[in-house]
């Protein structure tokens, strides 16, 4: 329950509190001023918390440094309040080298910081509403830390525990998105404040025009998230307001709506003008309840206001200062715009035994189960969740099995049906350091998580200049075979390497997958495993080389190696008399079995990465035999199989005798379930016959 607070205001809002608030909002709101006068130099879109300082101002006093705020675009006047000084955010503002938080990348008002006297901030993106996951994952961090002590968690000045505050526009609630992490903050009991800035306008559209009921009122609907309302422009009411929220959640640890009712005095952004779209009755009305007005009131009252204005003029002098000082900033050095789309990775080199002598033959699916049951004894800071692979089932397919009962319910758990939340909270925890191996049961399903894959998960690193990394680790079974249908077959490999910042890999078989699963761990970046299901018991005939040896513990393949899977003669080489290959997945078995008509005559090679690409492997292969085969389970046009298929012809045409050919699936838009339908689409060993010896031909 929501303390009630018997302490009076007057001993809460101190004549100093109520002086550091005014020199904060004033300074933000002759910030606001400055950029609305200089709109030919702020060229770059900018909102400004013009209208909401005094809930931002209140929640930023309130942080202690150990604690962790999203903020959200409008939020300048919590930026000031965390410390951050005007001079830092301008330099944003006009995307400067120096720029705290992106270096010159982002929009102003999108910060992210590891600073360790300040509340830390991940990576912000624009999405509206969409910072509400990976926030919700840092409160799940938190409480993990906090009940397995595993890992160094930093404390409050009274050794409490940190909370998480994740700001948002009103408009913002309505995505769908803010339900997924919501529903999760009030089962799990997050420590984490929701706060709603809501000043009645989407953009254009009007509250009553865009939603049933407020925010307040829906999270009303989430049994044990609590919720409070304040009036946002006021800011003793919204000091006390946010002070009894960070109480409650600091205190018991569990989560809480903050409804706080604000002006929108200025733009929506510096390019959405506000006479474009509101009429002078609306703008009156907002103006009316200026958060300045109603702070200097309190002021008056308290017998402060003539002090607080004294310091009027040195402020925005000192804005003025800061202002010219940061128009004069170095620009960013262009030859860094390269830089920070990953984080290093530790793997580089091939370790381990691949084939101990002693070794057992093992499944694909037991491979990749034992991988990840060695690397939670490894490491503590390691947890898995996903839907159903807690200790009841262990996963659709069996491939956590055990894990459930090993490691117990803190460490393996099962989720909602919630494919965000699933892959967006892993931003947050990663950034507490905790490693998370996620599942999304099919394929088919990882569409709902793309939005946060895209959005948050791929630009975190390079947007926020390196400094947060997503350390995640994603199994995705995949792929068609014995009438899976439509909706469990599908392959999506093609849209997942449209994005840039993730790293998407393929393994064929046991061996490898069991050392691609490792590095993927060790990776401090995003990382989806693609496993395909026909694979995992290799139940599909010819697949019986998926099996193998089980490899050591201590077997690792760096991410990006290509294996070369058969090797063609010499003789047959040099005479120009044999064709590479290139493939992945279910590709390397239809491959082997073309190869027994063409003794001798065929290279296969197994990408088992396909980002980062091992470039180097398949333009030698193409060199080498002057004829290549690029051949997949997906749909062929515009895939990637044509994409490299381009970039080979490119780099390699002088070497080449023909077209480098392509060989996919069907252009349909989905695989059918019947078995012989099935087949028609896939490609399979005999139409790559006829593709194989159409290339010996040139
Ligand atoms: C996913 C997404 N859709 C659309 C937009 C464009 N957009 C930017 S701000 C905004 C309105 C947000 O309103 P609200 O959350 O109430 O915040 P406010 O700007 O009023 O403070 C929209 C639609 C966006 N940034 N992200």
């Amino acid at each position: 329950m929501l303390a009630d607070n018997s302490t009076t205001q007057k001993q809460i809002v101190t004549p100093a509190l109520l002086l550091k608030a005014h020199r904060l909002m004033y300074t933000a709101r002759s910030m606001a001023d400055t950029y609305e006068a200089n709109r030919s130099v702020c060229k770059y879109v900018h909102s400004t918390s013009s209208g909401h300082e005094a809930i931002q101002i209140a929640t930023g006093l309130l942080l202690e440094p150990c604690d962790w705020v999203s903020p959200y675009y409008r939020d300048d006047s919590l930026l000031l309040s965390i410390g951050f000084t005007p001079y830092e955010l301008m330099l944003q503002l006009l995307a400067k080298k120096n720029d705290l938080f992106s270096g010159g990348r982002s929009y102003y008002c999108h910060p992210s910081s590891r600073d360790p006297l300040k509340p830390s901030i991940i990576h912000q993106s624009s999405a509206t509403g969409m910072q509400v996951i990976p926030a919700t994952g840092i409160a799940q961090g938190i409480q993990f830390l906090g009940a397995t002590a595993i890992g160094e968690i930093k404390e409050t000045h009274d050794h409490q525990l940190p909370v998480v505050v994740c700001s948002l526009g009103d408009g913002s609630v309505t995505e769908g998105e803010v339900s997924e992490a919501w529903q999760f903050a009030a089962l799990k009991q997050l420590p984490i404040i929701y706060l709603v800035q809501d000043n009645g306008w989407s953009i254009s559209a009007t509250a009553n025009e865009i939603r049933a009921m407020d925010a307040y009122e829906y999270a009303g609907g989430f049994k044990g998230l609590e919720r409070l309302r304040c009036d946002g422009t006021d800011f003793c009411d919204s000091y006390l307001a946010i002070r009894k929220a960070i109480q409650y959640t600091r205190e018991e640890g569990k989560p809480i709506v903050v409804h706080a009712k604000v002006a929108l005095l200025g733009h929506h952004t510096s390019g959405v003008r506000k006479e474009f779209y509101r009429n002078s009755e609306d703008l009156l009305q907002h103006k009316s309840i200026d958060p300045i007005v109603s702070l200097k009131n309190h002021l008056q009252q308290a017998g402060l206001l003539g002090e607080a204005e004294k310091e009027e003029e040195s402020i925005r002098i000192g804005i003025q200062n800061d202002f010219l000082r940061a128009q004069n900033a170095a620009e960013p050095d262009t030859s860094s715009v390269q830089d920070h789309v990953f984080a290093p990775t530790p793997v580089k080199q091939e370790r381990g035994e691949r084939s101990p002598k002693q070794g057992e033959k093992l499944m694909m699916v037991d491979a990749a189960l034992h991988a990840i049951e060695e690397i939670m004894e490894d490491y503590p800071e390691a947890i898995l969740y996903g839907q159903d692979v807690g200790a009841r089932l262990g996963g659709v397919f069996r491939e956590a099995v055990t894990l459930g009962e090993k490691f117990g319910p803190l460490r393996v758990f099962n989720t909602a049906i919630q494919e965000a939340l699933i892959v967006g909270s892993t931003a947050g925890l990663s950034a507490l350091g905790i490693k998370p191996i996620v599942e999304i049961q099919f394929a088919d399903y990882l569409f709902p998580a793309f939005n946060q894959l895209v959005t948050e998960l791929a630009k975190s690193c390079y947007l926020s200049n390196g400094k947060f990394p997503v350390q995640m680790l994603l199994r995705v079974p995949i792929g068609a075979y014995g009438g899976g249908g439509p909706y469990h077959s599908g392959s999506i490999e093609t849209t997942l390497l449209s994005i840039k910042g993730i790293k998407v890999v393929y393994p064929s078989n046991a061996a490898d997958i069991k050392g691609l699963i490792k590095a993927a761990f060790l990776d401090p970046n995003p990382v989806i495993m693609l496993e395909h299901k026909g694979l995992y018991w290799s139940k599909v005939p010819g697949t019986e080389d998926a099996k193998t040896i089980e490899p050591d513990r201590e077997y690792i393949i760096p991410l990006g190696k290509a294996n070369r899977v058969l090797a063609a003669d010499k003789a047959k080489i040099g005479a120009g008399e044999t064709v590479c290959i290139v493939t992945y997945g279910m590709g390397v078995y239809w491959a082997k079995a073309a190869a027994a008509k063409f003794a001798g005559q065929l290279e296969i090679l197994d990408l088992r990465t396909l980002f980062p690409l091992d470039e180097e492997a398949v333009f030698n292969a193409a060199k080498e035999h002057g004829k290549m085969l690029i051949l997949s389970e997906e749909q062929q046009n515009n895939s990637f199989a044509e994409a490299l298929a381009y970039r080979v012809s490119y780099a390699c045409f002088p070497f080449l005798d023909g077209p480098v050919e392509v060989m996919g699936s069907l252009n349909l838009p989905a695989v059918p379930i019947n078995i012989a339908l099935e087949a028609a689409m896939l490609p399979n060993p005999d139409k790559l016959v006829e593709r194989i010896r159409k290339l010996l031909a040139y």
